[in-house]
């Protein structure tokens, strides 16, 4: 065995902090550059232990569970990255970040499809009630073959589905919804150009008609103080009592409570929700009700995509820490080349 100190290991590598567990190949990449304090044990830091942990190191790969804001970073005076494994960068307070000079950054477009997909899966799960349904054969019901008696859904091909929020996951959605013969209507902050409204056959309408109109609505806009309880009593009470309800954008969006109380009474048909206001808890009211699909925050869970966001945030760390301008820079005023 070589004991004499390799050239890499005698020059001090800079520090890192890797907040989640991440799959060991990209850890083991991580290590050949850096020196990496991990948690591959994946617990959840307080606030001031998230503190505690970004004092000291050059760099953080982060995700959704650790608010990176003015208190995160009182001691972070070393700190020139903060690499989300996430496209949402709600957890960033972006303007607290960059008054420090720390350059943020999220994963874009690696997970577009894989999380349209899991949205559309969610609505047909949601309006052909398919895990209602499992919970019913697994509970021993099915005890005769039935025209009537057994759980009638809602259809998917030739009705009318509303995108709220048409980002590139929006748009993933809406081509989907055209393979089923779908008329796709949408609401956005800003009207897609003539190119790409075409290209998802979509057609712009105000929140209101969308919700007055629309069989299945989708929600997948980004969370920020102007888009929370975007769907509240309000709201729900404009939508068909036949419609269905998809969140697969934040916990927040919709105000859960009032949706819990709008699906016992029945005022819409069912709920699709990949996202909880306060997860990983989920409304006790929610657990109780079988016309709503529960799913752990997971639109983007596959291997290879998951492989994908931790390597595009890998990939915007070392940018950062090479004084070049990660792929997938937020705050991109911070960057001088
Ligand atoms: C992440 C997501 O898995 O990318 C996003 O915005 O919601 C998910 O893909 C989650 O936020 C973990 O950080």
């Amino acid at each position: 065995m070589n004991t004499q100190a390799s050239p890499q290991s005698t020059t001090q590598k800079p520090k890192i902090f890797v907040a989640r567990a991440i799959f060991p190949e990209a850890l083991a990449k991580l290590e050949e550059f850096f020196e990496v304090r991990s948690n591959q044990e994946d617990r959840i830091f307080s606030s001031e232990e998230l503190q505690k942990e970004l004092s000291g190191v050059a760099g953080a790969l982060v995700a959704g569970s650790e608010r990176i804001d003015a208190k995160a970073l009182e001691d972070a005076k070393d700190l020139k990255i903060v690499a989300n494994i996430s496209v949402g960068y709600n957890n960033f307070d972006v303007q607290a970040i960059t008054a420090a000079g720390v350059m943020a950054t999220n994963t874009p477009d690696v997970l577009t499809d894989t999380t349209a997909d899991f949205g559309f899966g969610l609505l047909m799960a949601t309006a052909r009630r398919i895990t209602e349904s499992e919970h019913w054969v697994r509970a021993g019901k099915w005890d005769k073959w039935s025209i009537v008696n057994n759980p009638l859904g809602m259809d998917l091909h030739h009705s009318t589905i509303g995108i709220i929020g048409m980002g590139r996951i929006g748009q993933g959605i809406a081509k989907r919804a055209l393979g089923f013969g779908m008329k796709v209507i949408y609401h956005n902050r800003s009207h897609l150009s003539d190119a790409d409204e075409k290209a998802c056959g979509a057609t712009y309408v105000s929140k209101e008609e969308l919700l007055r109109t629309a069989d299945h609505v989708v929600l997948v806009l980004p969370y920020t103080s102007e888009s929370h309880h975007t769907i509240g009593t309000k709201e729900i009470a404009m939508m068909k009592p036949t419609a269905t309800l998809i969140n697969i954008a934040r916990g927040g969006i919709v105000d859960d409570a009032a949706l819990a109380q709008a699906l016992r009474e029945n005022k819409i048909f069912a709920a699709g929700l990949d996202v909880f206001e306060g997860e990983p808890s989920v409304h006790p009211e929610l657990l109780k009700l079988s016309n709503v699909v529960l799913a752990p925050h997971i639109a983007s869970a596959t291997e290879k995509t998951r492989r994908a966001m931790v390597d595009l945030a890998v990939e915007n760390l070392r940018a950062a820490l090479d004084g070049k301008k990660p792929p997938s820079l937020i705050n991109t005023e911070l960057f001088k080349a």
